[in-house]
């Protein structure tokens, strides 16, 4: 173990999440807030969501509403510098492995006030993989409480079946607790001080509320996957050529022989019309969880 203790390791093996209190260090935090307010002037020209920012429905160029930022890593050397440095991979080798490459980043911006709920899911039904030895990196960029939509997991569900993310026979990105046997009372919600990173299994269900208070909760996600995981056919994953796959290497090498694993399985297919992002796959769940932003 790089980092972790083996009690941290055995609680993630057991749970299928870990939290770490301030891990990332504060002068690295404001980098980071300071950067996201060029984003929120480049959205207050848009009209619509687009490749590199997604924006709340209730957005107007005159009253700017940023949702997320897409792929931050490959927008700004901060959350590039972020994502490479051993305050984020290092807890993630002892996890998962020394072979690590990038799934996917995103800044969820969930803004005072209105910012956008998550309805319940597996990471794991949009990206199904040949192992799953993948897992989400969140670090939260503001104090995070219960009141201002934290992260919620399902301690043990990275064991559990891959529920259904289905809505009408189309993928829809959001399940229903109650047919999935889940109650919301078991839920953990992942608070904290800003700088505080948590990582959670891709199995794991999880989502987050609507933030009615007046705090912002900016939570930065960057999906890392063992070397040796590949997508499966028909996964929300991007598989252009073995020269790009490799390009998203973050340490250690990549190999041309998956590893196999007897590993639950639903394909995200069909897709809904408008997929670029999870909000707009979840717009065709079916029943919400959770509230929508009437402010
Ligand atoms: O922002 C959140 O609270 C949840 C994020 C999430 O689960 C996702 O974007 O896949």
């Amino acid at each position: 173990m790089e980092v972790l203790t083996s009690a941290q390791y055995g609680f993630y093996q057991e749970s299928g999440f870990l939290v770490l209190p301030g891990h990332i260090p504060e002068a690295t935090i404001d980098r980071c807030v300071c950067e996201i307010e060029k984003f929120r002037l480049e959205a207050a020209g848009l009209e619509r969501s687009n490749d590199r920012l997604d924006l709340e429905d209730s957005h107007s160029p005159d009253k700017p509403r940023l949702r997320r930022i897409k792929l931050p890593h490959a927008l700004s050397d901060v959350f590039a510098d972020l994502m490479r440095s051993d305050a984020v991979l290092a807890p993630v080798r002892d996890l998962i492995g020394p072979d690590l490459r990038l799934h996917t980043s995103k800044l969820n911006m969930k803004s005072a006030g209105y910012g956008s709920a998550v309805e319940w899911h597996q990471d794991w039904a949009f990206y199904p993989h040949t192992n799953d030895h993948i897992l989400a990196v969140g670090i939260v960029l503001n104090d995070v409480g219960p009141d201002n939509g934290p992260m919620m997991v399902f301690p043990g569900t990275h064991k559990a079946e891959i529920f259904d993310h289905h809505n009408n026979g189309v993928f829809a990105g959001a399940i229903d607790l109650q047919s999935c046997g889940l109650n919301p009372d078991d839920a953990v919600a992942l608070t904290g001080p800003r700088g505080t990173m948590s990582l959670h299994h891709a199995r794991t269900v999880h989502g987050s509320d609507l933030n009615r208070s007046d705090t912002d909760r900016m939570l930065l996600l960057y999906e890392i996957s063992a070397a040796d995981a590949f997508p499966v056919a028909g996964a929300m994953s991007k598989w252009p050529s073995l020269e790009e796959y490799d390009k998203k290497l973050l340490c250690g090498s990549g190999t041309i022989t998956p590893r196999l694993e007897n590993v639950p399985v639903r394909i995200p297919q069909p897709q809904p019309e408008s997929a670029g992002s999870i909000y707009e796959v979840q717009a065709n769940a079916g029943n919400a969880a959770f509230a929508k932003a009437t402010r």
